[in-house]
């Protein structure tokens, strides 16, 4: 304890270096485990603390705000910050800040990892392996669906969008079609090989449909029953963003009744719960929100928030404030 110091929680098991760095300048409450802390919890172990450092399952509401008053300043280890009421925490003068561009690559190489995987039905066909299924050869033996060439359709063309649609354009001479809230510039379209389209012609004329757009109450269930009726029924679906961006009742059924081909999904409405209907699908590849997942990517997302909380806490510019209208302490 140091009574100079101000004082942070951290939220979740974070790196050692994390904890190191932050030691050096705060007085630091450090949760150990894995277990995420309930709403209640969170709110009593910020009493007196100045900043937070936390990740995405823990949810930074205007009520929390209120009662924490000495919270000054919320560094989430992620990009995305749906679970932080932005407008809340600038409203009150409390810093906010992300991970932005340290992920991008690898959570791009992720995204089309599983768009592979799921165009070629590897995970059924490990499973098939492994259940002793593998008796012999037929011509359509897990015929799944070309991935070069074909057309590669990106909803939300932000960093990590363009870096899926470099993949798919530079690696898999596929053609790139987006939409996205705002067009691109002509010379990032020029760049990329990327034609921009209405969201009705994106879902019509993919492929493969990747998701890669910010959830927010706008973006909630933008693919549902409607969406899912304009794809092919040759094909993919994959999503990386966040779950609720997805209506699962409604995709699931499309599985089901193979009104689309395959999904990909990384990530969940009700995480880690999955939806119970895409857990029996076959034609569904489900992993457990892990496209940032490298070593070396974690460890540079946990740096760069703890370099942000340090900032925000001691006068500096944080690197990647969300908020920058709201000066350092
Ligand atoms: C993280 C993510 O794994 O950065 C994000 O927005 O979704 C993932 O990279 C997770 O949110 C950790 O906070």
């Amino acid at each position: 304890m140091d009574a100079l110091k101000p004082k942070v929680l951290i939220a979740r098991r974070a790196p050692a270096a994390v904890v190191e760095k932050l030691s050096a300048h705060f007085d630091v409450d450090a949760v150990q485990g894995d277990g995420v802390l309930t709403p209640d919890e969170l709110l009593a172990r910020l009493q007196g603390k100045a900043g937070a450092y936390i990740t995405g399952t823990e949810r930074i509401t205007g009520e929390l705000l209120d009662a924490c008053p000495e919270l000054r300043a919320v560094c989430t280890m992620s990009v995305g910050y749906n679970h932080i009421d932005l407008a809340a925490c600038t409203a009150r003068r409390v810093l906010v800040t992300n991970t932005p561009d340290v992920l991008t690559e690898t959570t791009a190489d992720f995204g089309f990892a599983l768009l592979m995987a799921t165009a070629r039905r590897m995970s059924e066909g490990e499973r098939l392996l492994r259940d002793g299924g593998w008796k012999s050869w037929s011509w359509d033996f897990l015929a799944g669906s070309d991935v070069y060439s074909s057309t590669l359709g990106i909803l939300g063309m932000g960093r990590i969008g363009q870096a899926i649609a470099r993949r798919g354009r530079f690696g898999f001479g596929m053609k790139v079609v987006y939409h996205n809230r705002s067009r691109l510039p002509a010379e990032a379209e020029a760049e990329l090989g990327a034609r921009y389209l209405t969201k009705e012609e994106l879902l019509r004329q993919a492929d493969h449909l990747v998701l890669v757009l910010p959830y927010s109450a706008q973006s909630h269930h933008c693919i549902a029953a409607a969406e899912i009726a304009l794809m092919k029924p040759t094909a993919t679906l994959i999503n990386v963003a966040r779950g609720g961006i997805v209506d699962e009742d409604a995709l699931a059924a499309a599985l089901r009744e193979q009104r689309i081909a395959a999904a990909g999904l990384d990530v969940f409405e009700g995480e880690p719960r999955v939806n119970p209907a895409l857990l029996t699908l076959p034609n569904v590849v489900l992993t457990p929100h892990i496209a940032s997942a490298t070593m070396p990517t974690r460890l540079a997302m946990a740096g760069l928030a703890a370099d942000n909380l340090v900032a925000a806490l001691t006068g500096a510019t944080p690197p990647t404030s969300l908020n920058p209208e709201v000066l350092p302490l």
